[in-house]
C-alpha cells in the first residue's frame, strides 16, 4: 500500500520529537505498558457499572460469507475442513475407525493475527530502531522476543469501558473516509451521552466505517484512508494525562490512516503504542453495543478481554466482552 504525497512528509522521529513517553515508567523489563494502570481497584471500579447483567460481545465474525475487512496487503483468514463426514465416504479414504463408530470434524485456519478483531502487541509498530520501552527493533526478528502479545494475554484486560459513539454523535450512520476527530470531540460526545471520560477508562470508539466495506469493497479500498482520531501533541498529552490503558475501535487501524496535516501514516500507533504503551484493539463490531447503549442510555460498563497466548506473536484475535 502506498500513498501519493505532493509535499514533504516529516520523519516520525521528527514529528514526535519531545512527545510524552512512558518508557522506563514500569521498569526496564516491562512489556504491558499502560495496562499497568488497570490495577485491582480499576477492576472493581468497572464492576460497579454492572447494573443489568447484560452481556455483549465485540468480535467481528471471522470468515464472514460477505468478506472480512482487513488492512490493505493482508488477506482474510482461510478456514479449511480437514475432517468431516465425507472423510468416511467409501472404503478407501483411510479415515480413522474408532471402536463404537465415532466420527468427528476437524478444521484449521490460516490467518493474519491482525486480520480480525485483535489485540496488537506493544512491539507491533516502531520507528527509529526501537520498539516499546526502548527495546531494540531487532528483537522482532524471527519472532517478538520483547513486547509480544504473550504478556498482554497472560495479564488479561479488565476495567471500566466507555463507548464513544462518534457516528451517532455526528448524526450519521457511519463516519466517512478521512473524517477526523480529536480528544475534545470524544469529550463532547461523552457529555452528550451523559457521562465523563475518567482516568484509566478503556476508550471504545464507534465510527461504523466498516459498514461501508460491506456496501462496496472496491470503493472501500479506493484511496484508502479510514476515519478516526488524528494526531496532535495535545491529543497525545490527553492520553498521557488520562493514563488511558487501551484504545478500542471498530476501524482497521484505530486512527485516521494518514495525518491530514503532514501526510504521516499512523502517527498515533507510534505516539500511543510505541511511546506511551497504550494497547490498541481493532476491527471490533460495536453495533450491538451501540444499539444497547442508545436504548438504555448506559455508556459505561465492565470491559473484559483475553487475547490468546501465542508465543512471540505480534497480535492475537480476541472476542472482548462487555457486561452492563
Ligand atoms: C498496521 O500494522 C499497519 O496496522 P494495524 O495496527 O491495524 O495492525
Amino acid at each position: 500500500m502506498g500513498h501519493d504525497h505532493t509535499y514533504d512528509v516529516p520523519a516520525m522521529g521528527e514529528l514526535l520529537k519531545d512527545a510524552p513517553s512512558n518508557w522506563g515508567r514500569w521498569g526496564p523489563d516491562d512489556e504491558v505498558g499502560a495496562l499497568n494502570f488497570l490495577t485491582s481497584s480499576e477492576v472493581l471500579r468497572g464492576v460497579k457499572h454492572i447494573q443489568q447483567g447484560k452481556v455483549i460481545t465485540l468480535q467481528r465474525l471471522i470468515g464472514d460469507p460477505r468478506g472480512d475487512p482487513v488492512w490493505p496487503g493482508r488477506t482474510p483468514a482461510v478456514r479449511t475442513m480437514v475432517m468431516d463426514e465425507s472423510s468416511w465416504d467409501g472404503d478407501a479414504k483411510g479415515a480413522p475407525q474408532f471402536p463404537g463408530g465415532m466420527h468427528y470434524s476437524d478444521d484449521k485456519i490460516e490467518a493474519f493475527l491482525q486480520g480480525s478483531t485483535q489485540y496488537d502487541a506493544l512491539g507491533h509498530v516502531w520507528y527509529d530502531g526501537q520498539i516499546w520501552n526502548g527495546y531494540d527493533a531487532r528483537t522482532t526478528v524471527g519472532g517478538m522476543h520483547k513486547a509480544s502479545v504473550e504478556p498482554l494475554a497472560q495479564r488479561g484486560i479488565v476495567g471500566r469501558g466507555v463507548l464513544l459513539d462518534m457516528a451517532r454523535f455526528r448524526g450519521k450512520s457511519s463516519l466517512d473516509k478521512k473524517e477526523t476527530f480529536t480528544h475534545k470531540d470524544l469529550e463532547a460526545c461523552a457529555r452528550a451521552q451523559g457521562h465523563t471520560i475518567d482516568k484509566h477508562d478503556i476508550v471504545i470508539i464507534r465510527t461504523n466505517f466498516l459498514s461501508q466495506f460491506f456496501e462496496d469493497q472496491e470503493q472501500f479500498y479506493q484511496d484508502f484512508c479510514e476515519p478516526g482520531l488524528c494526531y496532535s501533541r495535545e491529543l497525545v498529552e490527553w492520553f498521557y494525562e488520562k493514563e488511558i490503558p487501551n484504545l478500542v475501535t471498530d476501524t482497521i487501524a484505530n486512527e485516521t490512516t494518514y495525518d491530514p496535516k503532514t501526510g504521516v501514516a499512523l502517527p498515533l500507533h507510534c505516539a500511543l503504542m510505541r511511546n506511551l504503551g497504550v494497547t490498541l484493539t481493532e476491527i471490533c463490531d460495536l453495533e450491538s453495543l451501540a444499539h444497547s447503549c442508545a436504548t438504555d442510555g448506559q455508556y459505561t460498563f465492565l470491559y473484559v478481554a483475553a487475547p490468546l497466548k501465542i508465543h512471540q506473536a505480534s497480535g492475537s484475535p480476541v472476542n472482548p466482552v462487555v457486561i452492563k
